[in-house]
């Protein structure tokens, strides 16, 4: 199996970390977003990060990766049985890559990949906007959400947790700290997520795209 895909990306990471923990091997192949090799465009036809193989079968889509990979590798589940814990797992899920989204790759974007890897000037403006309006009520509907065990849905790891941690993940590389003393519950869950051995692997390996 391979995933394709930098690490930076967030769809990817949350792909990556959730390989990780359910302990499948498989290769890592550090695709730029939008490749044009036909080789990549007929698995991702829109160019997008990531995609993935497994044998003759390919697909692209984080949700949709991840969707296969639970399918045929049901150990260490990352989706709960219980219809109601599943539902609340795929919101987060899709909270974390729109809303979520919105916001931190507006930061991301125009404060680090722009100016650092795309040699363009970023909309500060945007970013700081997305700062200040967008990402408070992202970060306190969140705050309002993380239950004493530290995971979001059913006291155990699922896709809600690696998902909304694969964004948040990014507004650390654009120099911004989850405060601790507005969102004191929201800074310990990312933490802990982010101290998992699976995100630990994998954000080391993303330090070296910043010469770390
Ligand atoms: N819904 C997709 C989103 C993937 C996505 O938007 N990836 C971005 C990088 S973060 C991308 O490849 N953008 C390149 C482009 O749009 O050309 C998923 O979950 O995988």
């Amino acid at each position: 199996m391979i995933l394709y895909g930098v690490g930076l990306s967030p769809y990817v990471r949350k792909t990556l970390v959730a390989l990780k923990e359910k302990g499948i091997a498989f290769e890592h192949q550090p695709v730029m977003p939008g490749d044009n090799s036909p080789s990549f465009r007929a698995m991702s036809p829109f160019g997008k990060i990531p995609a993935f193989s497994d044998g003759d079968f390919s697909i692209c889509d984080s949700t949709a990766i991840l969707t296969y990979v639970e399918a045929k590798f049901p150990e260490n589940a990352l989706l709960p049985a219980d219809p109601a814990l599943r539902a609340k797992v795929i919101w987060f899920e899709e909270f974390a890559d729109t809303i979520v989204s919105a916001q931190v790759a507006t930061i991301f974007w125009n404060r680090v990949v722009a100016p650092r890897f795309m040699g363009q000037d970023g909309d500060l403006a945007a970013a700081d906007k997305a700062e200040k309006e967008g990402l408070p009520p992202v970060l306190a509907y969140l705050e309002s959400q993380i239950p004493a065990s530290n995971f979001l849905v059913g006291d155990m790891l699922t896709l809600a947790d690696i998902a909304v941690v694969a964004h948040l993940v990014n507004l650390g590389y654009a120099g911004l700290e989850i405060d601790a003393a507005t969102y004191p519950k929201l800074a310990g869950y990312v933490a802990t997520i982010q101290a998992r051995p699976a995100y630990i692997e994998a954000l080391t390996a993303e330090k070296a795209m910043f010469g770390g």
